[in-house]
């Protein structure tokens, strides 16, 4: 994670040297007409105008908590309650803790603006998930039976959504969204786990492993875009609602939980090709509603109800902007730090998310 951090920062200074160096030809795009990179559906285009652009995005989770509080992992295994006690073989607490998470995201995008009015984009997500965890022998006490990482990979659920304009003026801009996520993303992933009793059964993985929701979800939100729209140096600001829902069960017989994000950001355009932006983040994720009940297991991740979260995201990023014949292609990074957590039950608590993303309009 470190070391990403890291790469990032040497890409983009290197990045921003030459874009520099480029700027006297006379900037055409504005570092700060877009919001932070992990805002999506933030900008619209003119007619006829497409965009690809790659996003890459590294989640890391590191401990688990249980609402506002953290809680060691062996007080799970020997006070949290687990859901499945009674049937065959599950212990009365959770003798499997998480204790890391890794989500990885490939994020291909494209934008296209059959008129001045509407962008249209689509989104290609290609998602790899890992997550280790520690066994706990037996049904009591605190010896640890051993270590187990289990892994997912593959194509994500896939946004597809329409960006109407709504208001365009000198001062801001205002745009709604409305949109569909395909569920392209399994729901039916498996791998090894290793048991208090020693067992290495092949089990489907539970709810935060696997890849997508199985459902039609609708996208409503609406972005809002102020300040600085054309002179060179300054301030610029936006914010943005984003709605998730679910309204049917997938074939699993559950539906993942509603997201909720609103979003506000200021940037300070330092020249045409630069901005730096802070941004704060709310997300609002609902919890499981119904059951696979394929799914079981004496762990937090197995129990629907240990999935809700409220989070404050505070994210620090920076924006270049390419000029002459670099014109149209922007490189951008953003990291985020959670300012308050509160989970639903137990759950692995996330501590940073980096985002890297190159764009290119034509
Ligand atoms: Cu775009």
């Amino acid at each position: 994670m470190r070391s990403l951090v890291l790469i990032s920062i040497v890409v983009c200074v290197i990045s921003s040297i030459s874009i520099v160096a480029r700027a006297d030809t006379g900037a055409e795009t504005h570092a700060s007409t877009h919001a932070p990179i992990a805002v999506m559906g933030d900008h619209v285009h003119e007619k006829g105008e497409v965009m690809i652009s790659y996003r890459y995005m590294n989640m890391d989770m590191q401990g688990s908590r249980l609402g506002g509080d953290a809680i060691s992992d062996n007080t799970i295994a020997t006070t949290i309650p687990n859901r499945f006690f009674g049937t065959p073989g599950q212990p009365p607490t959770l003798r499997i803790v998480p204790t890391e998470m890794t989500m990885e995201m490939h994020m291909f995008g494209l934008m296209y603006a059959p008129n001045d009015s509407v962008t249209l984009m689509a989104m290609l997500n290609y998602v790899e998930k890992d997550m280790t965890h520690t066994t706990y022998r037996g049904g009591r006490g605190t010896n640890v039976l051993g270590q187990f990482v289990t892994k997912t990979k593959g194509v994500g659920d896939t946004p597809l959504a329409a960006l109407v304009t709504l208001a365009n003026s000198p001062t801001y801009k205002l745009h709604g969204t409305i949109g569909i996520s395909l569920p392209t993303g399994s729901t039916t992933k498996e791998d090894d786990v290793l048991t208090p009793m020693g067992g290495t059964p092949t089990v489907r993985l539970p709810y935060p492993m696997q890849l997508g929701s199985g459902t039609f979800d609708p996208i409503v939100g609406l972005t809002y875009t102020g300040g600085l729209l054309s002179s060179d140096t300054g301030w610029g600001y936006g914010a943005q609602w984003r709605s998730l829902f679910r309204i049917q069960d997938n074939d699993e017989g559950y539906q993942l939980g509603d997201e909720h994000n609103l979003t506000g950001w200021v940037n300070y355009q330092w020249s045409p090709a630069v901005s730096t932006s802070l941004r704060l983040n709310y997300l609002d994720r609902g919890k499981i509603d119904g059951i696979d009940s394929i799914i079981v297991g004496p762990v937090q991740t197995a129990d629907p109800n240990n999935a809700g979260l409220k989070q404050l995201d505070l994210g620090l990023g920076v924006n270049f902007a390419g000029s002459g014949s670099w014109n149209g292609h922007r490189l951008s990074a953003e990291y985020l730090v959670p300012l308050s957590r509160d989970t639903s039950g137990v759950q692995l608590e996330t501590d940073a998310t980096m985002y890297f993303g190159y764009q290119y309009a034509f």
